[in-house]
């Protein structure tokens, strides 16, 4: 698959901070490569952002919030359909840069992140006009009132997004945000700035009012400083669970708002009685979706004991069909992990277990070739629950397979984890579904099915996996803050 012109012309371009919509250099001129993770050749330099460069970027989103805050639900309802066809219009250009960047092959970032970003767009521009108040009553003697409630937007948001589904995770911060009338500080994943920049351009040829959304590349430090800046008063983050506590305790200093999509450690759990054909194309999606780098992936794999066998050889037999390859090679069915760091940490991982005793049922410790961040997808069996294997998030392509006999055991099992992010369950008695999945501590709960999602479900985790919900009608709670206004009528 050769480049677009489109995207060929944008590598070229500089790639510069969005500040008061316009394009500028790092004040103190410091850029970073971006590099291409199937080839572990750099792309592009990159603007890094400072603590000064925060500092402009809070002033503009500042001003710009009260005229910003101020717009019809209407203008902005419009506003955001267009940019949603915008987005639309460029999805192969975006598809290309997101597989350079990331990895992900060309097809899955079209057909997955892209579509879904531009969904979004649409999707919250119908909630523009939909952020309805109450009218309540109230009982004081000898006199009367008028009270209501109305949603305000909470100001400046710092949307703080990880290199797994870079655009996406970029439109899950600033459409929710600026559809309530917030303005935007957007700092992208030091691995994959490249379609956030895209769509900064995109925004302003939408329209997008000046400062509305600021996008500044950069590392954990940019990321810090946006977090303690007191003109700051919501950060939305979603990543490690590490980092998000790090948020949590920084975000104190001016107390403003934190919603945090984090880590996950999700069990997938197949009853003897599931439909095992579909249980086993649930756990292979469930396991290596986006290759493994996903934060809602089943990679703990619960299997009664009756079906063990079957189950772990048809799972075994599909990881090592998978063809691993370039994004760009249309015959890849699944690309390179996103990082040399991800890749050291996912094979440290598969060694560990090794050392440990565990069994390689399908996979290799070792790398695919000589050149990128390649891994084949891993089945271990013979894992005990304390096996690091087991307890930490891995976020690549490594599941893990342990056999089970009673409900109750592999509902102790399953929430025996920090996290709390999703689980799922397979079997065809609709009473050990529906009661299985009700006992198990997770966001989102998958029964008979894996991955199936829409821009309409809110989504977010229990436990260590998070604070509040992201999408659905829920997800514009965490961006507005409720106001009580109470009249009396004299
Ligand atoms: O995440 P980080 P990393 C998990 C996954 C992965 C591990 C490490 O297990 O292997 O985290 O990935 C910014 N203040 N997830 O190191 O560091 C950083 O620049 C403010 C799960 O990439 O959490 C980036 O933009 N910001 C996850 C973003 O935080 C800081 C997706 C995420 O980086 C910061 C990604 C700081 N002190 C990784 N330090 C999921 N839930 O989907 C870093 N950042």
């Amino acid at each position: 698959m050769t480049l677009l012109p489109a995207v060929s012309a944008f590598l070229s371009s500089p790639k510069q901070l969005l500040i008061d919509g316009e394009w500028v250099d790092a004040k103190d001129g410091r850029t970073f490569a971006t590099i291409n993770p199937s080839t572990e050749q750099d792309l592009v330099q990159v603007a890094y952002a400072s603590s000064v460069d925060v500092d402009r970027a809070v002033s503009a989103a500042r001003a710009a919030f009260e005229p910003w805050s101020r717009t019809t639900p209407r203008e902005r309802s419009h506003l955001l359909w267009r940019i949603g066809d915008l987005v639309d219009a460029h999805a192969d250009e975006f598809a290309q840069l997101e597989a350079l960047d990331n990895g992900k092959r060309v097809e899955a970032a079209r057909d997955g992140d892209i579509a879904i970003a531009a969904e979004l767009f649409r999707y919250f521009a119908g909630w523009a006009t939909k952020m309805e108040g109450t009218s309540i009553p109230m009982s004081v003697p000898g006199r009367e009132f008028h009270a209501y409630t109305r949603r305000e937007p909470v100001g400046v948001v710092a949307g703080i997004v990880p290199w797994n589904f870079p655009l996406l995770m970029a439109c899950f911060k600033i459409v929710p945000a600026i559809t309530a009338g917030n303005t935007v500080i957007l700092k992208p994943a030091e691995q994959t700035p490249l379609t956030a920049l895209r769509l900064g351009q995109l925004l302003l040829e939408a329209g997008v009012p000046a400062g509305v959304v600021n996008v500044l590349p950069g590392f954990g430090d940019t990321g810090a400083a946006l977090v303690e800046h007191h003109g700051v008063d919501k950060v939305a983050f979603t990543g490690s669970t590490e980092v998000g506590k790090k948020i949590a305790a920084a975000a104190a200093g001016n107390l403003k708002k934190v919603s945090l999509e984090l880590g996950g450690k999700a069990p997938n759990i197949i009853f003897n009685d599931a439909d095992i054909e579909a249980a086993i194309a649930g756990a292979v999606l469930g396991g290596y979706f986006n290759e493994g780098q996903c934060c809602v992936n089943g990679s703990r794999l619960y299997v009664q004991r009756g079906v063990f066998d079957e189950v772990v050889a048809g799972v075994a037999a599909a990881a090592a069909a998978i063809k691993v390859g370039d994004g760009f090679d249309p015959t890849s069915q699944m690309g390179p992990l996103v990082s040399q760091e991800q890749h050291e940490k996912v094979l440290g991982y598969i060694r560990g277990a090794v050392r440990d005793g565990a069994v390689l049922t399908a996979g290799s410790a070792d790398r695919v070739g000589e050149r990128g961040f390649f891994v084949q997808p891993t089945l271990i069996t013979g894992v005990h629950e304390e096996m690091a294997v087991q307890t930490d998030e891995i976020f690549g392509p490594v599941v893990t397979a342990i056999p089970f006999d009673t409900e109750d055991e592999v509902v102790a099992a399953a929430n025996n984890t920090v996290y709390g992010l999703a689980a799922g369950v397979w079997s065809t008695n609709i009473g050990t579904a529906h009661r299985v999945g009700a006992r198990l501590r997770a966001g989102t709960v998958w029964l008979n099915t894996w991955h199936a999602d829409d821009v309409t479900l809110p989504r977010g985790g229990f436990k260590q996996s998070g604070w509040g919900r992201e999408l659905g009608s829920f997800g514009l709670d965490d961006y507005t803050e409720l106001k009580t206004v109470i009249a009396e009528l004299r």
